[in-house]
């Protein structure tokens, strides 16, 4: 299939949101050696975020590692680790080339000293870039993230700056993150489980949900575009009445 449909810009997705799971069985599957998934994994990301900056998405955010995470195994951790820092330093040269600007989301005090000065140099280097934002989530969980926010109202509430009775779901959307990001449109999960699994929580409160059983190393852009096309549809559909949708059917 070609992914370079044109696809109406109001149809468009301005946000897309993945769980890229899979990993590990990939690594069995293809008799790699452990941990070998998520080094497969990690070169899965490259064409989708060329699909994404191509068709005019505006910001495309990844669960590279989730609060749940720091619970593998010691080894696995360390590796996630290690190759986090590697595709940062490898990516940096890419953000370059197509504009795009890299930002972190999560829990950044649990990361190594060297982790987190290099997530805000990549950050600084990348701040005026404009052809999309590819934002990486990493020791984030949505739970953490309402309770981050609902922790800085509290202490406003504390300073004698803010009434508890102002506090409405506007305000606390201020304080979570991506607050000045659109909300998520679209949230996708390879690897064939049907769980959300603590991602943006209330980033995706209106986000239309895709399950796929390919495993990440193996989503590919093509499948991508297939789910931006039904997105479209589904779009399309979304605010007319069954009865409208129904005459359509029966005059194809
Ligand atoms: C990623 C991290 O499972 C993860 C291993 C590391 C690479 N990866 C998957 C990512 O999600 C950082 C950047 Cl800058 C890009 C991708």
């Amino acid at each position: 299939m070609s992914t370079s449909a044109v696809l109406a810009p109001d149809l468009l997705p301005r946000h897309i949101a993945i769980i890229m799971d899979g990993n590990n069985r990939y690594g069995k599957a293809n008799d790699l050696g452990k941990g070998q998934g998520h080094v497969a994994g990690k070169d899965a990301l490259d064409p989708i975020v060329e699909y994404c900056v191509n068709t005019g998405i505006e910001v495309l955010t990844v669960f590279a590692f989730s609060s749940e995470n720091w619970q593998r195994p010691p080894s696995e951790v360390a590796l996630l680790m290690q190759l986090l820092a590697s595709t940062i330093h490898e990516q940096i040269p890419r953000m370059n080339e197509y504009r795009i600007r890299l930002r972190f989301i999560g829990d950044r005090s649990q990361l190594s000293d060297d982790l987190q000065a290099l997530m805000a140099d990549a950050e600084a280097k990348t701040a005026d870039f404009k052809a999309m934002t590819l934002v990486i989530a990493i020791s984030y969980g949505g739970q953490w993230d309402i309770a981050h926010a609902a922790k800085q109202l509290a202490q406003q509430v504390e300073a004698g700056q803010l009434r508890a009775d102002d506090i409405n779901k506007e305000l606390l959307g201020n304080y979570v993150q991506l607050a000045d990001a659109p909300a998520v449109d679209m949230l996708i999960r390879t690897g064939g489980e049907y769980r959300i699994s603590n991602f943006l929580l209330w980033q995706s409160a209106y986000a239309e949900l895709f399950f796929t059983q390919t495993l990440w190393p193996n989503f590919a852009a093509d499948e991508l575009a297939a789910m931006v096309k039904e997105f479209a549809q589904r779009q399309r559909r979304f605010g007319k009445t069954s009865e409208q949708i129904v005459i359509e059917q029966a005059s194809r």
